[in-house]
């Protein structure tokens, strides 16, 4: 049995803690990742892909985005879809110039990993954190699995950023926090395809087939996702079923084409709104999808795990420089004001472009109403925007 030692223990090799790890390390704060998969798994498991500008800015700021600039897809704009009527929504004119980028998360935490094992963070891969010890004093320590031994990481903070099925959000203590759920009655087949992308920009389209999302990775490389009902099984769906499929849904009734291609990767998620209201317990802190899930129609979970930890790592600097503990307190009131926004815009855009009721009944129209607004407002389509490339403060 092996006993670390150090000031952070992070928990999980995602997003969130391999990006928490160079910021702290940048004030030259300690910290140990444990990661309880291999690392070809993590950096090869197909996840997101709209980066934020806040999320573009903070790696390039932390000097990990060289390979983002170079093979990462700038977007200005985003049409969205309703019953083949298409509008662009530009973000650059509407949000002074700011855009998205589009570059897939397992390239991120490429990156992120090879940036933090050359600035010298011991990654331990294969290594499943089980427990948390000590809560109750200043010295927490996890005990975790690798190779069936049993070994510890002392330290003086946790951060439990470990996705939604964590261990983390396991030891907040009952009644510390209330717990907020929607499960939305559909979920998203995705595909990965090498097909030449059949738009420039991402296009989000209600079809009374159910919804559409044409995105991409590369110039040769579709991600593509269409709404299919909670009890359906990839298996029940041919390759030739997913483009058909798409191709109906995508139309606009004005000649679009879609590319068809090899499909290398395909799988069903649920669709999924989660979040706690408290995101911590003396010196455990929780960040990312550990504590809040948002349904991937506003691309944002990512993101939101890369600003919970820029407000972590910027407290817990604070904390070693000035002894004072004031902005560790302030850590969950300082997050929660970004989830709820993005808490209710992923709702809203779920809600907006989603099959949920009949074709024609009061909710479609409603959801045709909004969409019209969007279409003719700009006060709309700004609200869209802005919400959708990141608020920059909130
Ligand atoms: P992660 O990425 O789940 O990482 C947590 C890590 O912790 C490890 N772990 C443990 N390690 C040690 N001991 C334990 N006991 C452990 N338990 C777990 C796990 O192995 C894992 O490596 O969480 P993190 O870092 O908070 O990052 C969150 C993002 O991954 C997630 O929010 C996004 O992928 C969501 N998402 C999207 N977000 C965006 O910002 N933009 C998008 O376009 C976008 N599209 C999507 C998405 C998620 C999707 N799916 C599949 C859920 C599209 C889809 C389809
Ligand atoms: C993706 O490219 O995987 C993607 C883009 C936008 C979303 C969700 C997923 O809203």
């Amino acid at each position: 049995m092996a006993s670390y030692q150090t000031k952070v223990g992070i928990i999980g090799a995602g997003p969130a803690g391999l990006t928490l790890a160079l910021l702290l390390k940048r004030q030259g704060i300690d910290c140990i990742i444990l990661e309880n998969r291999e690392r070809t798994y993590v950096e090869s498991r197909v996840r997101a892909g709209l980066l934020e500008q806040n999320t573009v800015d903070l790696l390039t700021e932390l000097g990990v985005a060289d390979r983002l600039h170079r093979e990462g897809l700038p977007h200005h704009g985003v049409y969205l879809s309703f019953n083949g009527v298409r509008k662009r929504v530009p973000f650059t004119e509407l949000t002074d110039g700011r855009c998205i980028t589009i570059y897939g998360q397992q390239e991120v935490v490429k990156d992120l990993i090879k940036a933090n094992l050359e600035r010298g963070t011991p990654i331990y891969f294969e290594a499943s954190a089980t427990t948390i010890d000590g809560l109750e004093t200043d010295a927490p320590v996890i005990h975790f699995e690798q190779q069936g031994e049993v070994h510890t990481v002392g330290c003086a903070f946790v951060a439990a950023c470990d996705g939604y099925h964590g261990i983390g959000r396991k030891h907040l203590p009952q009644g510390t926090y209330n717990e907020f759920r929607i499960d939305y009655p559909f979920s998203w087949l995705g595909i990965l395809a090498h097909a030449k992308p059949s738009s420039d920009e991402l296009i989000y389209a209600y079809h009374e087939r159910g919804f559409a999302l044409h995105s991409l990775r590369s110039e040769t490389v579709s991600r593509l996702y269409i709404q299919v009902a909670n009890d359906d099984h990839i298996d029940n769906w041919s390759d030739d079923q997913i483009w058909d499929e798409l191709e109906i849904r995508l139309s606009d009734g004005n000649g679009f084409t879609l590319n068809r291609g090899d499909i290398f990767e395909k799988g069903i998620t649920p669709m999924r709104s989660f979040m706690i209201d408290n995101m911590q317990y003396r010196r455990l802190f929780l960040a990312g999808d550990a504590a809040h899930i948002v349904p991937p129609t506003g691309g944002k979970g990512l993101n939101l795990a890369v600003a919970d930890v820029t407000i972590l790592a910027n407290a817990l600097a604070d904390y070693y420089e000035t002894g004072q503990h004031n902005r560790l307190a302030t850590y969950t009131s300082d997050c929660l004001r970004r989830i709820w926004r993005v808490q209710d815009f992923s709702n809203t855009m779920t809600y907006l472009f989603h099959k949920q009721a009949e074709h024609g009944s009061f909710e479609n129209q409603i959801q045709q109403a909004k969409f019209d607004y969007i279409a003719r407002s700009t006060a709309m389509a700004t609200t869209i925007a802005e919400n959708y490339v990141g608020l920059k403060e909130l």
